[in-house]
């Protein structure tokens, strides 16, 4: 079987369906999936509030099914780097992305994937606020 490394990036917050569902597909693109986790001070860096700290984050991705390594995403800038380092076939990621790695083609393939729609971790967050709101009203 020819070896093909995928490599994907992501805060994972709330792990939810969505996360799970690109992190499937990515692997059936490939036999080696990689997996960078945002750290907790990058994702201040991307103005990104967390409710998960990064050690429980990147405890999950460790154990989802698929996934062969996983590492610490520290910066905008490490992607070529990571690339070159895991000889990485192809870069993926959601859509909501689209267009903005393209840097990255000069290195690998890169892919923007649909994203998986009515769920986001930002969605949960005001889901669970509702309910607890809709709770103290009772
Ligand atoms: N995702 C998805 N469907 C959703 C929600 C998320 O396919 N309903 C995908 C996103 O497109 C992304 C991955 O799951 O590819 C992780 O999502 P986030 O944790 O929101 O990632 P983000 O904070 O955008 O970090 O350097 C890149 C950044 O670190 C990406």
């Amino acid at each position: 079987m020819i070896k093909r490394t995928i490599i994907t990036y992501g805060t994972f917050d709330l792990f939810h369906i969505g996360h799970l569902r690109l992190l499937q597909r990515l692997k059936k693109l490939g036999t080696k999936l990689i997996v960078a986790v945002s750290t907790d001070e990058f994702n201040n860096l991307k103005g990104k509030k967390t409710l998960i700290p990064f050690e429980e984050r990147i405890e999950i991705i460790k154990n989802i099914k698929g996934v062969d390594i996983v590492i610490p995403e520290k910066s905008w800038e490490q992607k070529a780097s990571d690339i070159k380092k895991y000889d990485v076939d192809i870069f993926a990621i959601g859509d909501d992305w689209y267009g903005k790695f393209n840097d990255l083609e000069e290195i690998c393939e890169v892919l923007y994937l649909e994203r998986t729609l009515g769920i986001s971790s930002s969605q949960l967050k005001q889901n669970i606020k509702k309910s607890k709101i809709k709770e103290t009203s009772k």
